[in-house]
């Protein structure tokens, strides 16, 4: 299916170049549509491509997008896109706020749009540039984080568990027990990872004590605390940018584990490696994370205009499609849903995505006055 949207989006690529420039070569980055002259039947989408700059830069998280679709945008407009990664909302964080960062682009998660948004660091978004908008799902729109998407536009979402291996799990896993009590984590030492994250890991110790992931009562972060450090010395690193790697290779037999990660373990990632079917991924019975990352432009980007332009191009639904393939998430796009292959609804239905009954034990992290405890948290336990 995967080869089959390339193959569609590469021939769509073609009638759109011969059409734009009458068979002649696509203009090479940098160059303006507008300056390049001659002839006049540029796409009616809409996009003023006087208007475009040669480079947009992109700060994504690692792993979150087909390279394919850049491509594809580059080809069509002529704009490169340059990718920067990064694999946690602080780390974002702290490079955007430094300012002059030079992206135009990045993909904050909920509670970060809410720390973003506080502290003045988002554009507005022109939702007149958004044409594509409507192919959102309106339920995953207006969230709590940025009500009415006055500063994000949502590009994905998934949810955080335990990914591990059948062979080393023949009766599966159904609580964080399995990851983080010092007993039954011994057999697999140096085998296993927690993400490297100062809300998804204390999370998951709260969720497992039967707290909110988003308390910062005293007690209960102490306990936290102590879980934490006991797990510590039989776990192969706090990793948050290649667990799909090391799962499917087997490094890992069990990890803390975003759902798409899990997925690219079990299903491969493009080009780059290739997955393992023995890779299943579970919510344990005591709950755990639903994020969503957003699309933000940053205040300071010069190029506002061409960021739209490529915001609408990845809500095309074939292009949310496209990406929802390689990397396993969840999209919000409704329309791209029903271009999803067979292969990725079925892993859909064994636990990569939620069904109603696993909702009732997910839940957001909030940003509050409190929750910066959780930074001193978790540069207390790395610390140590
Ligand atoms: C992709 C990261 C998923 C985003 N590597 C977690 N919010």
């Amino acid at each position: 299916m995967m080869q089959m949207l390339r193959v569609l989006t590469v021939a769509l690529l073609l009638a759109l170049a011969l059409a734009a420039c009458g068979g002649g070569p696509a203009t090479g980055p940098g160059n303006e549509y507008g300056a390049s002259g001659g002839d006049t039947t540029a796409p009616s989408d809409g996009v003023d491509r006087s208007k475009l700059a040669r480079q947009l830069y992109f700060y994504n998280w690692s792993d979150y997008i087909d390279p394919a679709v850049l491509d594809q945008f580059e080809s069509e407009y002529g704009v490169k896109v340059i990718v920067d990664t990064y694999d946690s909302n602080e780390d974002m964080l702290a490079k955007v706020r430094a300012g002059n960062s030079g992206y135009d682009i990045v993909v904050p998660s909920d509670y970060a749009v809410q720390i973003m948004i506080a502290e003045g660091l988002a554009a507005p978004i022109d939702k007149t540039l958004l044409s594509n908008l409507v192919h959102l799902d309106p339920n995953l729109l207006d969230q709590y984080f940025d009500k009415g998407n006055a500063y994000s536009i949502p590009y994905m979402y998934g949810i955080t568990g335990i990914a591990y291996n059948t062979k080393f799990f023949p009766n599966g896993i159904d609580s964080w027990a399995a990851i983080l009590e010092p007993s039954q984590v011994a057999p697999f030492a140096g085998k296993f990872s927690m993400l490297d994250d100062a809300r998804e890991t204390p999370g998951a110790a709260l969720r497992y004590i039967g707290q909110s992931l988003n308390s910062t009562d005293p007690a209960a972060l102490a306990r936290v605390k102590e879980i934490l450090l006991a797990q510590k010395p039989y776990l192969a690193a706090y990793n948050s940018s290649d667990v799909n790697r090391k799962l499917a290779s087997e490094e890992y037999v069990l990890a803390h584990s975003w759902s798409g990660s899990a997925m690219q373990a079990r299903n491969g990632l493009g080009d780059e490696f290739s997955g393992n079917p023995d890779i299943a991924f579970v919510i344990p019975k005591e709950g755990g994370m639903i994020w969503m990352d957003n699309m933000m432009i940053l205040k300071d980007s010069p190029n506002v205009y061409t960021a739209h332009v490529f915001m609408n191009f990845l809500m095309r639904p074939e292009i949310a499609a496209q990406i929802t393939e390689y990397v396993g998430y969840l999209t919000p796009n409704k329309d791209a849903l029903e271009l999803l292959s067979p292969e990725i609804r079925e892993l859909y239905t064994q636990g990569f995505a939620p069904d109603e009954e696993m909702y009732k034990r997910l839940e957001w992290a909030v940003r509050n006055e409190g929750t910066t405890a959780f930074d001193d948290l978790w540069t207390e336990i790395k610390g140590r």
